[in-house]
């Protein structure tokens, strides 16, 4: 495989110098799929480019927020027309009071919001604003939920943390992990035995309502609704983590698919429309307790930045325009996963395609995978020999079985149909 990235590696010899691990993410590194990390050069559509003259279909897209494809015209445009205005001001800019209208008026949910610069900004803006509104200390996250690199929610956390087998990170104190409770996610009976016990010191409850950094997991019916009737009734707040779902699923996110309605919502990827963007909202009341309304700080310098917010509302736009995305993207979807099924029948792999919008993840598992130990029993070795003939064939899927796949408008029936073909093939050769 070292032989297609000449150019990449050279780079990333020279980055290890000089970049631990050379990343700036772990997931970069590519390390659960035992191969040096590419480059990419530019991007368009639904296509990577690499310095190495590599073009690859992509099912990463920047991990969810390029819905419409990479380097999107209309997203540009805005982005182009912003930087004419200038870099950003240090005071308030009028897109701030557009992006916060277009988020209320389409996020369940959300009656006030204030944005951060990235998801793991609003996750733990939404833990801190939780706490100081409750008074009460205990958070509860769900085993294989990620949301961001928050001291208190890398705890038995998803993505690159599940990656690397070591989900509880170095440099978490024990009093941070004290203070939280980390449940099976899908386990109604343990949800209801903490609540039982210790409910009137919980402050809030957090999760992925469909998990998507073990790869991609739905709730079973019922799990959602049960959250929402123990935390109303101890006191307690209801946070969904919709950074990576939040447009993804549907305009709703994942309220647009299930209905229930948290206390307070977070939100990334998809609103900077490929810029660093986070945002935590939800009611009024509790989101009046953020300063300078009330005694919850919470701060960025960046925090609304202008050319950032330009791509976003371009995005959020465009979504509200378009009435058709979540149905093609679907669609896609749909069809993929049925040419994916039927060649894994055919070879005699157990594979399961769990999907919904324009999200999706491979597990090679005899049964429909619930949790994260439902996860980590899915073959790795088997993702791992399918990620690598994906890439010698063109098509780049996320270098984890613990990540999901995304897709964007742009991935056509050329995409679709090589993308099917070379998945098919690599299930065959297993
Ligand atoms: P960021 O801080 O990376 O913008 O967002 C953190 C975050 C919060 N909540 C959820 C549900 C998320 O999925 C994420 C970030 N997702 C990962 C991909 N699984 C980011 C990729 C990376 O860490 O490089």
């Amino acid at each position: 495989m070292a032989e297609l990235f000449p150019v990449s590696s050279k780079l990333f010899a020279r980055a290890q110098k000089v970049i631990p691990g050379g990343v700036n993410s772990p997931v970069r590194a590519f390390r659960n799929v035992g191969m040096e990390p590419f480059y990419t050069q530019s991007a368009d559509g639904c296509r990577l480019r690499t310095p190495d003259g590599n073009e690859f279909i992509d099912y990463v897209l920047t991990w969810g927020p390029a819905i419409f494809g990479h380097n999107d015209a209309e997203i540009r445009a805005a982005v182009h027309a912003a930087v004419d205005r200038g870099l950003g001001f240090g005071t308030n800019a009028p897109d701030e009071v557009r992006m916060a209208e277009l988020l209320a008026s389409v996020v369940p949910a959300v009656e006030k919001v204030r944005m951060t610069n990235s998801g793991t900004e609003a996750t733990m803006s939404a833990l801190r604003l939780a706490r100081g509104f409750t008074r009460r200390d205990k958070i509860v996250k769900f085993a294989g939920g990620y949301h961001g690199h928050v001291d208190a929610l890398l705890v038995k956390a998803g993505s690159g943390a599940m990656t690397f087998g070591r989900p509880d990170s170095l440099g978490v104190t024990a009093g941070t992990a004290a203070d939280t409770f980390v449940l099976p996610y899908n386990d109604v009976g343990a949800a209801e035995a903490l609540f039982a016990a210790r409910g009137n010191e919980i402050a809030a409850v957090i999760v992925e309502p469909f998990l998507g950094n073990i790869g991609f997991i739905m709730p079973v019916p019922g799990f959602l609704e049960k959250l929402r009737e123990l935390t109303k009734n101890a006191g307690a707040l209801l946070i969904f983590d919709e950074v990576m779902t939040g447009f993804r699923v549907s305009l709703q996110g994942t309220m647009g698919v299930h209905g229930v309605r948290p206390d307070l919502v977070c939100l990334g990827k998809i609103i900077g429309g490929g810029l660093p963007v986070g945002a935590f909202g939800g009611r009024a009341d509790i989101m009046d307790s953020v300063a300078p309304l009330g005694g919850v700080y919470q701060a960025g310098t960046f925090c609304g930045h202008p050319v950032a917010l330009a791509a976003g509302i371009a995005a959020v736009e465009k979504l509200l325009r378009e009435k058709d995305v979540y149905a093609r993207l679907s669609a896609f979807g749909e069809a993929l996963a049925g040419e994916l099924e039927r060649a894994a029948r055919e070879r005699g792999v157990a594979l399961q395609v769990p999907r919904c919008g324009g999200m999706f993840s491979l597990f090679f598992s005899e049964k429909p995978v619930r949790d994260l130990e439902d996860a980590t029993r899915s073959d790795p070795e088997k993702a791992k020999k399918l990620f690598r003939f994906a890439l010698e064939n063109g098509v780049f899927l996320p270098p984890s079985p613990y990540e999901s796949c995304f897709i964007s408008t742009a991935h056509d029936e050329a995409a679709l149909e090589k993308t099917a073909r070379v998945l098919c093939d690599g299930i065959r050769a297993l």
